[in-house]
């Protein structure tokens, strides 16, 4: 039989976080676990109330439970990231009928689409994507670093619809000198020193066919807060390309230097963007495609298992786009492993589910970890890798569980 403990007001908390879609149970605050961690649960518009990290602009982070609720994320529980204080545009500038994207610069035929054409004249096309900040968990980084201290809540995985980048700049004909394309949203620098939020790829790769400009997310016109009416989706790469409220796609000839290039998001040139803790990297470049990931979602810790009983582990698993291989499960501080299986394949963009049934022996506390390894070969280290930026964290993730006799 199952002894009920009393809750500490730190579990409570924890409780009132995985509980907080529940009406009777309304909290308006979580701790994420780490030190700091208290933050407030918020509704803003078209959104369930979510993990708030900042309010100007809104930075606001998933509940780690939604992972658990569907392989996609819905709408309402999409995580938000801004940069400027500005931001986001009004939603009265947003209005679909005013709103054109532009494409211009070193193109042979300057384009202004309104949605409606961008509908119209190019094949609509889908993918489900995994939309993931560079900086998720960074709150878990030791040593800590500056910048936003976010959970795992930092990701979504969405069916994104719209037109191929690739045929859009087609249409308009790259120039023979055209060697980069910006991105550049509504929204607008509060102070003229702050550097407006562009974004730039090489040509070559602003040709791949997955990239798209879209419009729906999961069926929908995109939430105000996720870039309505149009955003960039670029699959496998980092949420910092993936420009909301597009209206500026600039061709270039020369390699852009603005500041969220350079010197921001960037990652040390080094093997798995990794230095040793405290220190500076000697050399950079752009942060770009997503390292393999992988978490329970079914359980969190301090979840209360029975011996012998049979219990359904599951979670989710990521890559930048090869696609998920295999899941390994451990129970045992990592010693042995054994194979998840794989859900449905929604792509090699999106979030893989996995799951396995797993009947607990020992009483006491268990570890339980997964680890993932995508169709190259790639996977995630036991020891966390260190940047100091905080961006790309993908050492395999601990839940603690404690089994208690039937
Ligand atoms: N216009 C605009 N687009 C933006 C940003 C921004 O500040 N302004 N932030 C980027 C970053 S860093 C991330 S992680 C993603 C987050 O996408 P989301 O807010 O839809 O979750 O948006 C990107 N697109
Ligand atoms: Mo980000």
């Amino acid at each position: 039989m199952k002894t009920p403990h009393p809750l500490s007001r730190r579990d409570f908390l924890r409780t009132g976080a995985l509980l907080a879609a529940s009406p009777l149970l309304a909290q308006d605050v979580v701790k994420l676990p780490f030190e700091n961690g208290e933050r407030e649960l918020v509704k803003y518009p078209q959104k369930r109330a979510l993990i708030r990290l900042t309010s100007r602009p809104p930075q606001l982070e998933t509940p780690f439970t939604v992972f658990n609720e569907g392989i996609t994320t819905p709408n309402d529980a999409f995580f938000v990231r801004y940069h400027l204080g500005g931001s986001p545009p009004p939603r009265e500038v947003l209005t679909a009928d005013a709103f054109r994207v532009q494409v211009l610069g070193k193109v042979k035929a300057p384009l202004k689409l309104s949605v409606e054409e961008l509908r119209a004249q190019f094949e609509p096309v889908e993918v489900v994507a995994v939309n993931q900040c560079s900086g998720n968990s960074r709150g878990f980084f030791q040593p800590r670093v500056p910048g936003g201290q976010l959970g795992h809540g930092a990701m979504g995985n969405a069916k994104w619809r719209g037109a191929r980048l690739k045929d859009v700049l087609e249409k308009a004909g790259l120039a023979a000198e055209a060697k980069q394309v910006l991105f550049n949203g509504l929204d607008a620098p509060p102070a003229p020193k702050v550097p407006d939020f562009v974004k730039a790829i090489d040509v070559e790769q602003a040709l791949d066919p997955d990239i798209l400009l879209a419009y729906e997310m999961n069926g929908e016109a995109l939430p105000w807060l996720n870039g309505f009416p149009l955003r960039l989706v670029v699959p496998g790469h980092y949420g910092t390309y993936w420009v909301k409220h597009l209206h500026e796609i600039t061709v270039v000839d020369e390699q852009f230097k603005g500041f969220w290039m350079d010197p921001a998001y960037r990652i040390p040139a080094t093997e798995c963007a990794a230095i040793e803790p405290g220190t500076a990297p000697k050399s950079t470049i752009p942060i770009s495609r997503f390292n393999v990931r992988s978490f329970i979602t079914s359980h969190s810790d301090g979840a209360q298992l029975t011996s012998g009983r049979d219990e359904l582990i599951r979670g989710i698993a990521f890559d930048g786009g090869h696609g998920i291989r295999e899941v390994l499960f451990s129970d045992d501080n990592a010693r042995r492993w054994r194979a998840a299986e794989l859900g449905k394949d929604l792509g090699r963009f999106s979030f893989r589910e996995w799951s396995l049934t797993f009947t607990p022996k020992r009483l006491g506390i268990l570890k339980l970890r997964c680890k993932a390894t995508n169709r190259l070969g790639q996977s995630q280290p036991l020891d966390p890798l260190w940047n100091p930026a905080g961006y790309m964290r993908n050492v395999v993730e601990t839940v603690s569980v404690t089994v208690q006799k039937s």
